[in-house]
């Protein structure tokens, strides 16, 4: 009987330290500004499921979209000055950030398998 007491921190151990080993690893959010004709890159480095926002410092809207390596394209909608988009990242590979209404507006980052 007296053993169970002895044992139980040692099981508890084990069993936090499996769930530590299994939990997935956190998803980061970068933060990019977008202005007028420019979209900010910070020199991200982003995974698979880390998300970006992107916060419209100018005083005229934007309609940013992403096109993944395989064609994929996500458009984030119109975004009113002083607003915030996110997009998670879903695939691997080169992404391509522009504007429809400004195609001056262009970043380009490779997303990290998770
Ligand atoms: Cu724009």
């Amino acid at each position: 009987m007296a053993m169970i007491p002895r044992l139980f921190p040692g099981v508890l151990v084990l069993l936090l330290g499996t769930f530590l080993l299994a939990a997935p690893a956190r998803a980061e959010e970068f933060e990019v500004q977008i202005h007028h004709t420019e979209v900010l890159n910070p020199g991200i480095s982003p995974r698979v499921g880390d998300v970006l926002s992107f916060v419209n410092h100018a005083e005229i809207a934007h309609n940013l979209y992403l096109t993944y390596e395989d064609g994929t394209v996500v458009t984030l909608d119109t975004q009113p000055p002083g607003t915030t988009k996110r997009a998670m990242l879903k695939q691997a590979g080169h992404v391509i950030v522009r504007c429809w209404i400004h195609p001056i507006i262009r970043m380009e980052f490779d997303v990290a398998p998770h």
